[in-house]
């Protein structure tokens, strides 16, 4: 057993120690106020460690916006996420899975971007459908699900959207057509792309399996 290292009012924590790569644990918690009041029935919290992680850097990015919507975009050194006055969306797909091998249970899989100009929550959407990095444009937009599956900050200079969801059905053979990133807000933010000079800022997806 046991004991909270750090307790108080509502927050308990304890730092587990000897756990394995691979493994899930279920842990059983109990507490007791301080006039002896406790639950009769065992919390339980079902984690398991990640065996690895692995950085996917192989990755198409290209922006639309529609101003211009036969113009390509995809061998810029940016792209932009903006709802108004010109509307701007991002494509972006891995090009490989990291070797991961198919049907590999993922536990989380982040798309982490480098903004260098904030702005408002932002959505990402599934696509459906096949596009060219270099050939997309706002008139050929490919299709997408009409519900976004996630909203993410944009406020800060690394941008973090949880694609746990969607790494899971491409690792399961789905077909990899990447999401695409909007907002309908008018505080846009910009970020480095897969052609930004500097490698580390360029779009990476992280994977814990
Ligand atoms: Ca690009
Ligand atoms: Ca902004």
């Amino acid at each position: 057993m046991n004991e909270f290292s750090i307790t108080g009012t509502t927050s308990h924590s304890t730092t587990i120690y000897g756990l394995a790569n691979g493994t899930i644990y279920n842990y059983y918690i109990k507490c007791q106020d301080t006039v002896g009041n406790f639950n009769n029935d065992d919390f339980t919290i079902t984690f398991r460690i990640a065996t690895a992680i692995i950085n996917i850097s192989n990755i198409d990015d290209a922006y639309i916006r529609n101003d211009v919507p036969d113009t390509n975009h995809g061998g810029s050194s940016r792209f932009l996420i903006d709802g108004a006055p010109v509307i701007y969306r991002t494509l972006i797909k891995p090009l490989d899975l990291g070797g991961i091998p198919p049907n590999t249970t993922i536990l989380k899989a982040e798309l982490v971007l480098t903004a260098y100009d904030l702005g408002s929550p932002a959505n990402a959407s599934k696509v459906l459908s096949t596009w060219n990095e270099n050939t997309v444009t706002w008139n050929t937009l490919p299709a997408i699900e009409s519900m976004p599956f996630t909203t993410f900050r944009t406020n800060s200079t690394t941008v973090i959207v949880d694609i746990t969801s969607l790494m899971q059905e491409w690792i399961n053979s789905e077909p990899i057509y990447g999401v695409l990133l909007w907002s309908f807000r008018t505080d846009g933010s910009d970020y480095r792309s897969t052609e930004y000079s500097i490698v580390a800022q360029r779009p990476k997806i992280i994977v814990m399996i």
